[in-house]
């Protein structure tokens, strides 16, 4: 049920928290091409009192469309918490007292759909807009404006990690861009989830040797994450991000903690490469249940330290 559910169409204010009804009921939808997203924004969920008093707590998934655990795994994040504030888990409500919640299940809709209905291109990474040349996508992970067309991004539209023809030059990164800006100074922490690894990562990721400022500082509650996932027995590495994977410009965590995002997280959920992106629809529960335990400590963290 979860890896076929995609966001919901309706526009964005507050899905779950104007139809308290439907609360705990995930939304399913049609899917938006790019070229008519004009606001990729409009799949954001708002979870929660939205008062501008609480910090901004935002997750992103399905970036890139073959890593499928991972909007599956915001959708699971999305059920839990409506549910625990439903039925007033003490830890969830706590949580949603502490922050509110922008969500963002499936940020490249035309390429997760495309990933499951030709099935021929299940590995498929990019956005399907056309470009020169003939070949098809932009790696929206590569098209983001701090230090975009550096190291691990391609100017050939025909490679999987093509940046596109200028920062932002596509609608799914404007959006983030234009509602990251807007939310900018309430956000405490910005978490993308990618698949596969088992890593959790701390920006700068656009080279080596350029890390945040406050490294260290970001890294205490990703310690705390890790040691509750290594206790559920899952291994992530943690640190920073072009240590961990490679160097990569223009990914949307280096551009959340350019714009002063006190915590930026990349998460690439399991596995290791047993699966790779093709890991079982079986095991959606517990690396949904394990990330969720994990985010609790993390936020839980985060709300003692600030
Ligand atoms: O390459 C990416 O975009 C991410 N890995 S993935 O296999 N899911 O494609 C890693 C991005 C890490 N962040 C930075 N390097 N800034
Ligand atoms: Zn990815």
């Amino acid at each position: 049920r979860l890896v076929a559910a995609i966001p919901s169409s309706q526009d964005t204010y507050s899905w779950w928290t104007v139809q308290k009804e439907n609360l705990g009921k995930l939304v399913t939808g049609e899917t938006r091409r790019s070229s008519d997203i004009s606001s990729a924004y409009r799949t954001y969920q708002e979870i929660g009192d939205d008062l501008p008093s609480k910090r901004i707590v935002w997750i992103d998934a399905g970036i890139h469309a073959r890593e499928w655990i991972a909007p599956a795994t915001a959708l699971y994040f999305i059920d839990k918490i409506v549910q625990g504030y439903k039925s007033s888990d003490s830890t969830i409500k706590s949580m949603l007292d502490n922050f509110a919640f922008y969500i963002a299940p499936l940020l490249n809709p035309d390429g997760y759909v495309y990933s499951y209905t030709f099935t021929r291109e299940r590995l498929w990474r990019k956005t399907r807009s056309a470009q020169a040349g003939g070949c098809y996508g932009v790696d929206l992970n590569r098209n983001f404006g701090y230090h975009w067309g550096g190291q691990g991004s391609s100017s050939d539209p025909c490679d999987e990690n093509f940046r596109g023809s200028s920062a932002f030059s596509e609608p799914e990164t404007r959006a983030v861009r234009d509602k990251l800006l807007a939310i900018r100074l309430r956000t405490i922490s910005f978490i993308t989830m990618h698949s596969y690894g088992q890593d959790w990562m701390v920006p700068y990721g656009y080279a080596y040797n350029v890390s945040v400022d406050n490294y260290a500082q970001m890294m205490r509650p990703v310690q705390a994450a890790a040691d509750k996932l290594k206790s559920l027995g899952r291994n992530y590495d943690i640190g920073n991000s072009a240590v961990v994977t490679y160097p990569a410009a223009g990914a949307s965590d280096d551009y959340a903690a350019s714009i002063g995002v006190p915590y930026a997280h990349t998460i690439e959920l399991p596995d290791t490469g047993q699966y790779r992106f093709l890991l079982p629809q079986s095991e959606i529960p517990r690396v949904g249940l394990e990330t969720l335990e994990a985010l609790k400590v993390y936020l839980g963290y985060i709300a003692a330290a600030n």
